[in-house]
């Protein structure tokens, strides 16, 4: 229902207005969760046979794009979708990712207190713990050392654990609060730009103050305003590092009057280099 959400919110004439021509790929195939079983797979990662078919299929469709000179904006729906995304825009290139999320994503099965996959992607995209050796989840040109977690302000004791016993860099929103976010984005950029090819941009919804974004499945108190985000992602335009993007988490049943996704698609555009004047 996201990218419904999305496209009905007008993402094609906002890319548009960003001087960008789109052209809709139309949705992967994605099996109905009511019909499969959550727990059919490895223990505490539901729907994580589901989640792997569809890794392949958005990775796929992911480096098609790029090999077409194309830039991937993925919709989503949930944040596993991120491991396609990674799997697909580090499959033939070295890369970065900015992580923009009030949550790290740095869960594995062994770990999460939900079970859930979307607190797990970035884990898997780098092979962590219980991922590691997993070929469907890992993306090949992406290192820990190149990877940048913005706006954390959710993350569970063995999650961040597991995130200091590697080389991610994470910008929490003390961070925003005594740096600013023109700061902590130009040196998120610089970390993730550092000896890479160009950058993936994961942007959760729920990295805004749900007060923005209330259209979220998991929202914390105390995230980024409306214009912080926009001169984030105006940043990110400035940079011209930007590989490939995705927006997720967007959920219209917890939305009011699909103003998340509307969020979504203006946030598209200042990524993709809106200007004013
Ligand atoms: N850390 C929790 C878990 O693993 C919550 C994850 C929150 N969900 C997301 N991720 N939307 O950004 O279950
Ligand atoms: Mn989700
Ligand atoms: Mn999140
Ligand atoms: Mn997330």
């Amino acid at each position: 229902m996201g990218p419904s959400a999305i496209r009905y919110a007008g993402l094609a004439g906002q890319l548009e207005s960003a001087g960008v021509s789109p052209t809709d790929a139309g949705d992967l195939a994605v099996p109905h969760h009511a019909t499969r079983d959550a727990d059919a797979g490895p223990a505490n990662a539901k729907h994580v046979q589901e989640v792997e078919e569809v890794t392949t299929s958005l990775a796929d469709a992911v480096s098609t794009a790029l090999a077409e000179e194309t830039t991937p904006l993925a919709l989503g729906g949930d944040h596993s979708i991120a491991i396609g995304s990674l799997v697909g825009s580090a499959r033939d290139a070295d890369i970065g990712v900015i992580w923009f999320d009030a949550h790290g994503d740095f869960n594995t099965p062994s770990t999460s207190p939900s079970g859930n996959v979307h607190g797990m992607p970035l884990a898997a995209a780098l092979g962590i713990g219980d991922f590691e050796g997993a070929e469907w989840a890992n993306a090949a040109g992406l290192e820990a050392e190149n990877v940048a977690i913005v706006g954390l302000r959710s993350v569970d004791g063995p999650e961040a654990e597991a995130i200091r016993d590697t080389d991610v860099t994470v910008y929490t929103m003390s961070d925003i609060d005594e740096r600013g976010i023109t700061d902590v984005t130009n040196d998120a950029l610089d970390v993730a730009t550092d000896g890479t090819d160009g950058v993936h941009i994961s942007l959760d919804l729920d990295w805004l103050d749900p007060r923005e974004a209330p259209g979220v499945g998991t929202p914390v108190r105390g995230g980024v305003t409306y214009r912080e985000a926009h001169a984030a992602m105006e940043l990110v335009a400035r940079s011209e590092a930007m590989r490939s993007f995705e927006l997720v988490e967007v959920n219209p049943i917890l939305d009011e009057h699909n103003e998340t996704a509307t969020l979504a698609t203006e946030l598209a555009a200042s990524a993709f280099g809106k200007r004013i004047l």
